[in-house]
């Protein structure tokens, strides 16, 4: 039995990684923390001085930052088959930092309505809409996902944050991503997650009433 532990909220990034712990396979525990005060409490600080989720602690180690987390569980339990071959490793990194830098800047200054001055765009690691816009339909163009021919961790994080980049605007819908969104979307694990979270979200609920 790993000593796995999965702090979390239903209504957060944590979704992300609990895609990524039912890819895996290994068990887990998950502690669920509502936004407040259970997120800032000692207990919790003392796992992430942030006061943010996800998080997770495995044995001794504790990883934070949903991206770290996608990569630390890939390479800890490669019997899962998310890691990156070295074929796929440029890519693999690659597009993993590209969507927890310029992606998240983007989508998050399109949420809280931030217009980047167009003389500023150059010190904005996403610079345009429209280059990113342009970029991700190179690259997902004529691979089924983000490192080639396999499905991978990356694609975890990477389909999460552009889903999220497209559905607030952020960036326009173009049937290459509604493909790729679709292809990731299928997997069993992510079916047995959304019910997870589900559920969690429905007991969190039920005792805060
Ligand atoms: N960079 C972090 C972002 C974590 C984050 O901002 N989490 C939000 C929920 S999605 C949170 O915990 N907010 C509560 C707060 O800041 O009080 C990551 O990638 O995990």
């Amino acid at each position: 039995m790993e000593d796995l532990h999965f702090y979390t909220n239903p209504q957060s990034r944590g979704c992300i990684i609990r895609w990524m712990l039912e890819e895996t396979g290994v068990p887990y525990e998950t502690h669920l923390l509502a936004y407040g005060s259970a997120m800032k409490a000692p207990d919790y600080l003392a796992i992430n001085r942030m006061g943010k989720v996800p998080a997770i602690r495995h044995g001794e180690a504790i990883v934070t930052e949903v991206a770290a987390i996608c990569t630390y569980l890939a390479e800890t339990f490669p019997q899962a088959g998310l890691a990156p071959t070295p074929g796929e490793r440029a890519d693999c990194y690659r597009w993993m930092f590209f969507a927890a830098g310029p992606l998240e800047e983007l989508v998050t200054n399109k949420e809280l309505g931030f217009e980047v001055p167009p003389k500023r765009q150059g010190m904005m690691g996403y610079g345009r809409a429209e280059d990113v816009a342009e970029t991700l339909e190179e690259v997902l163009t004529g691979r089924p996902y983000i490192c080639g021919e396999h499905f991978r961790a990356a694609d975890i994080y990477f389909s999460s944050q552009l889903i999220w980049c497209f559905n607030s605007g952020a960036i326009e819908k173009r049937p290459v991503f509604e493909a790729y969104a679709d292809r990731v979307s299928d997997r069993p694990a992510l079916k047995r997650a959304t019910r997870l979270d589900e559920e969690a979200l429905a007991r969190m609920k039920a005792s805060a009433a």
